[in-house]
């Protein structure tokens, strides 16, 4: 990463996360967030747990280089390719991380009760020690990390504002996991996108 400013580290151990809030300014995010509402072909997909299915409570999609799939629950995921608005947003989150990505996760939070469940982003296809850039458009939700190690008491929280960027590198995802949870309170739509680089 080259933009390692100290004033921007987020101060949890064992891990490397940089937060800019003013990543883009209000009118450019505004921009971004009508058009990734509009032009992204957003699905409501579904989750089996223990031979149960769930609707996953956000909508998602995935985008990306051709060679860019990966395997989840022994499902093969191929990316769609890549149109206008995701191509220009890739071009700032590099030029800005300095590192290049070949994928984006994108989510849809509709209103408080969509949530992300604890995680660490460590698919074996993104190599170790992977960075990913994390954008946030609309309402406000807060980004939890809580260590692997049950053990330890430490926490973090970030509140993801509309047009940050959050970046996690070095051994974030081998140590901590992340999670959004649900919000009681009234929260807009949220829009975040993960850009990622999968098979290095
Ligand atoms: O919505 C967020 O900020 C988190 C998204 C996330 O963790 C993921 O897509 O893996
Ligand atoms: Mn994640």
């Amino acid at each position: 990463m080259s933009i390692k400013r100290e004033d921007m580290r987020i101060n949890l151990p064992k891990s490397e996360i940089f937060y800019y809030e003013d990543f883009l300014a209000k009118q450019e995010a505004d921009d971004y967030f009508e058009r990734l509402k509009n032009e992204i072909a957003w699905e409501e997909k579904e989750i089996t747990i223990f031979g149960k299915t769930y609707k996953m409570p956000r909508l998602t999609a995935w985008y990306g280089d051709a060679e860019a799939i990966y395997t989840y629950s022994g499902v093969t995921n191929y990316p769609k390719p890549w149109n206008e608005v995701l191509l220009s947003l890739k071009e700032r989150v590099e030029n800005f991380v300095g590192a290049s990505f070949n994928c984006v996760l994108l989510n849809l939070y509709r209103n408080g009760r969509d949530s992300m469940g604890w995680h660490s982003d460590d698919e074996k296809e993104l190599g170790e020690n992977p960075i990913i850039a994390s954008v946030s458009f609309g309402g406000e939700r807060r980004f939890l990390l809580k260590p692997k190690d049950k053990k330890n008491p430490t926490r973090g929280e970030i509140l993801l504002r509309h047009g940050s960027l959050l970046v996690m590198g070095g051994e974030t995802q081998k140590y901590w996991q992340h999670g959004i949870p649900k919000t009681a309170k009234a929260v807009a739509p949220r829009i975040n996108l993960t850009f990622r680089y999968i098979g290095g």
